[in-house]
């Protein structure tokens, strides 16, 4: 009986395999040729809980595929320890895609870029004994790549997740842009290339491999291409279909940059350009960016959250209208799959940037129509009829007659969130204790001492904090004994803060991203004897990409000097090379980013204080009503690390203000190539204010907030709110359907705005053209959609009465108030 059971199990899992090949025109599977639209949700970024939600949202945003990295150093912080519990559920995450019947697309790398915090690799992995630089043939370096890469190969295995044993997953990467910095690796790149395809090929997988941005990358693997375009991208073999693994929806954002916006219009251009010319599978990077919790944000500088402007935003909402607009493109595009994988083309180059791109098979036809010239609007004469083609826009006609979609033609509301505090909300009470650094900055005792100063990485990363400790005998005859004498030390990332026999003596950090290097410079008293001299440094996010990335320097890098004057005369005393001691981390940390002080009795209720440096915050609160996303607002705090009920949000630093001069409040102009400062915002105000707190890291009751504050800080403004859609705009071209609704059961309470014909502005400023509506629009829509969820409006001259506005497009638009 065991028998025929097992042997039932085994036909099954025969019966349910996918087979996945790719021919030089697309990903196979089960023998049809697809064209895959995928999207990339890392699930360190959000939260179990919050997966089904985010993956259910990108199916019905038309998506196929869900890809994700695998994270090293966040599975093994020790070697061979691992942890895949919590958002680290890799295995879940696969599982959830494959409950929603979607497909996934596992990059494993393992080195991963990813803004996430040493691009992936576990620092224990610097620090092993022969190993020089990561990504390399070094025999050590490549022993633990495989060691890791098998093990993740092997749990999906055992869980039957490839396609090719009846999961999801139809596509996995090995390395990852190699190609974009393999010149700086020398002769040995091409081997080491060479040797990932080889133990990628070795595990068997039974589903392709892609390794992206790599020109030379060998067969069987597949190169594809990253970037804001792709549409010129040809594979390096006949027999790799055209992918776009990175199609970057937005940017990152740094501590002291301003918010990046890529505009739904040029996103959704550079898709349909990339499918005009061949492409078969895009991968949006992010379609979910999410949330860098605990320490996890690489660097330097990159910010807790990984927002990225994509489709679903931080919290797990849409982003309207970039999603909509997107899943009107995707709907297009599917429909035309036969056409467009298995279609003859043909490519007309009309002038002017113009060009018509067109798939027919023995019954079908469809179109693209394609503008890239960024200033001049183009009536492009195809098949014997006239359309419009907005510049640097496409348009899609799936039957070679209609215009189904343009690019540049939003048809999608747009949602603008608010944050809101509950009225009864009750101030926050707080407790405080110091964190006790008499050891450190008074005693100047370390766990190891040596006559140099170390790289930061020496300490595995256990912590953001290295304590560096020396003593320093000076007297009235010593040659730098003066009035002026000042301490410099030169830093390569990213906080310093210096102590002098016990007494704080000031703070520096590099104030961009990209530069790590700084100076510290400030007189200091001595006394004559022995003088202790401490220095923290503190790392926000270690180095994530560029060329030999691993091993750019990081802490107090040297030289640390006291610099005396006599007259004119300037005397240096390097103190580089004296004994110096060290310790990693704060006394009320472990190194797994724990807390250990939560309960201890030494919390204070009375004397509150503000703009204390190295101080701990404590207070309880009651999880705001409803289940929208909550968000913290930390505005009055410095810089530290929050956690609730024990759990990381992240580090924070409000203090920290968008320095970047490029801010526009005007509308961003969608037409021209993108760069990520073309439409920056929030200049001048706090990089990140908001963090937010998953819902699942509330309990009912009672709820603990925990601050680490390093700067100093004022708590008094410090509270918790939530987010909802607060206003949104409905705006439809001629002839299609304006939809608007609040989402999560709220009603529309008011029509602002509301008008037919050439409307001017944009959500939060629309005005009435020239050209405008016969019959009360204001009205109409009041009517229709006041007190109801959403509604639906047809922009039709039959209902706002006929106008002519002398050939300028026309649109319904209308802002209402949730
Ligand atoms: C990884 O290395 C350990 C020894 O450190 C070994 O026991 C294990 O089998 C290796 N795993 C794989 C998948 O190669
Ligand atoms: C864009 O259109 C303008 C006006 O028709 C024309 O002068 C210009 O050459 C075009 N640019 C390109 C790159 O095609
Ligand atoms: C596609 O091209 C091939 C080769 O040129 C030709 O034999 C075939 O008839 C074409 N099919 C259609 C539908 O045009
Ligand atoms: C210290 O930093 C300054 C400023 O960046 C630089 O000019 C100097 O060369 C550095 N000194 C050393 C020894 O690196
Ligand atoms: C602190 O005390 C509370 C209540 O007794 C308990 O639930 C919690 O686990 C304790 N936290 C720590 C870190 O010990
Ligand atoms: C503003 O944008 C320009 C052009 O992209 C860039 O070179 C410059 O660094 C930006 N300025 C700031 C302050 O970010
Ligand atoms: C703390 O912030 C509050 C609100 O901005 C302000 O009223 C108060 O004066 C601040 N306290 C100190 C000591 O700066
Ligand atoms: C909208 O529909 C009307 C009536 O069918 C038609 O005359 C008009 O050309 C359509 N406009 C557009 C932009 O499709
Ligand atoms: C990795 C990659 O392709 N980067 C490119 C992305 O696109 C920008 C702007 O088009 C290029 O400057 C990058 O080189």
């Amino acid at each position: 009986m065991a028998c025929f059971v097992l042997l039932l199990v085994f036909l099954s899992a025969i019966c349910n395999a996918t087979k996945v090949y790719h021919d030089g025109r697309a990903i196979t599977i089960d023998g049809q040729r697809r064209l895959l639209i995928s999207g990339s949700i890392h699930y360190p970024r959000s939260t179990p809980q919050m997966w089904p939600d985010l993956i259910k949202k990108a199916k019905d945003g038309g998506v196929d595929v869900i890809e994700t990295y695998a994270f090293w150093n966040a599975h093994e912080p020790f070697r061979r320890r691992y942890d895949f519990s919590g958002n680290l559920d890799l295995i879940r995450f696969i599982k959830t895609i494959q409950d929603h019947d979607m497909y996934a697309f596992l990059r494993i790398g393992p080195y991963v870029c990813a803004e996430w915090n040493y691009g992936g690799f576990p620092l224990w992995l610097h620090n092993m004994r022969g190993i020089d630089i990561l990504r390399t043939t070094n025999t050590v370096y490549m022993n633990e790549m495989q060691n890791f890469t098998a093990l993740i190969v092997n749990m999906m295995k055992q869980h039957n997740l490839f396609a090719s044993q009846g999961g999801p997953i139809i596509l996995s990467q090995v390395e990852n842009e190699y190609g974009n910095v393999m010149t700086s690796y020398g002769d040995a790149a091409k081997e080491y290339v060479e040797w990932c395809a080889k133990m990628a090929d070795s595990l068997h997988i039974g589903v392709p491999w892609i390794m992206c941005q790599q020109d030379n990358a060998p067969q069987p693997m597949i190169n594809t291409c990253n970037g804001f375009y792709c549409d010129q991208f040809t594979p390096n073999h006949p027999k790799s279909p055209k992918m776009w693994t990175e199609n970057w929806t937005g940017w990152f954002k740094t501590w002291g940059g301003s918010d990046p916006l890529r505009t739904s219009e040029d996103l959704a251009f550079a898709t349909a350009r990339f499918f005009q010319l061949g492409g078969t599978l895009n991968n949006y990077y992010m379609y979910h960016g999410g949330t860098n919790f605990g320490r996890t944000a690489g660097g330097p500088y990159i910010i807790t959250s990984y927002d990225y402007d994509a489709p679903l935003d931080e919290y797990g909402n849409f982003n309207q209208p970039k999603y909509g607009h997107l899943k009107e493109l995707h709907a297009v595009l599917h429909s035309m799959e036969k056409l467009l994988t298995n279609g003859n083309v043909s490519n007309t180059d009309m002038g002017n940037s113009i060009s018509v791109t067109v798939y027919k098979t023995g019954d079908g036809c469809g179109c693209f129509l394609s503008n890239t010239n960024i200033t001049s609007d183009a009536r492009v004469s195809f098949e014997g009829a006239l359309y419009d083609v907005p510049a640097w826009s496409v348009s899609i006609l799936p039957d070679c007659k209609r215009e189904v979609y343009n690019t540049a033609k939003v048809n999608t509301e747009t949602w603008v969130k608010e944050k809101k505090a509950e009225k009864e909300a009750e101030a926050l009470k707080w407790v405080w204790r110091p964190e006790n650094i008499d050891d450190t900055v008074v005693k100047g005792k370390g766990e190891k001492t040596v006559c140099k100063l170390i790289d930061q990485k020496v300490a595995n990363d256990v912590s953001d904090y290295l304590w560096y400790m020396t003593r320093v005998k000076i007297d009235e005859h010593d040659p730098i004994w003066s009035d002026d004498m000042r301490l410099r030390v030169n830093c390569t990332g990213q906080v310093l803060h210096t102590f002098v026999n016990g007494d704080y003596l000031g703070k520096q950090y590099a104030t961009k991203y990209g530069t790590v290097n700084y100076v510290f410079e400030r007189k200091v008293k001595l006394k004559p004897g022995f003088n202790q001299i401490t220095l923290l440094s503190a790392t926000v996010g270690f180095q994530h990409y560029g060329a030999k990335f691993d091993v750019i320097e990081n802490g107090v890098s040297g030289p640390v000097e006291i610099i005396g004057r006599k007259g004119n005369q300037r005397v240096i005393k390097d103190l580089s090379s004296h004994k110096w001691s060290y310790k990693a981390g704060l006394n009320s940390i472990d190194r797994y980013n724990k807390l250990l002080n939560v309960n201890s009795s030494d919390w204070q209720s009375n004397k509150l204080p503000t703009q204390r440096k190295m101080t701990w915050y404590k207070t309880t609160f009651k999880a705001p009503l409803g289940t929208d996303p909550v968000s913290l607002d930390l505005e009055g705090l410095g810089k530290g690390h929050a956690w609730v009920n024990g759990k990381s949000i992240g580090r924070y630093w409000p203090s920290n203000i968008a320095r970047d001069s490029n801010c526009t409040e005007k509308a961003c102009d969608y037409r021209g190539k993108y760069y990520f400062t073309k439409c920056v915002r929030h200049c001048g105000i706090p990089t990140q204010k908001w963090y937010h707190v998953p819902r699942s890291f509330l309990a009912d009751g009672e709820n603990e907030l925990v601050l680490f504050e390093e700067f100093g800080g004022n708590t008094s403004l410090v509270n918790f709110q939530t987010v909802a859609v607060g206003r949104t705009c409905g705006n439809v071209y001629e002839n299609k359907t304006m939809e608007i609704s609040c989402s999560q059961g709220r009603t529309i309470s008011d029509i602002r705005f509301a008008s037919y014909g050439d409307v001017r502005g944009t959500c939060g400023s629309f005005q009435k053209g020239n050209c405008h509506e016969k019959n009360n629009a204001l009205a109409i829509i009041k009517k229709k959609c006041v007190g109801k969820e959403k509604c639906a409006v047809l922009a039709d001259e039959a209902v706002f009465g006929s106008i002519n506005c002398q050939g300028l497009k026309k649109r319904l638009v209308a802002e209402a108030v949730c």
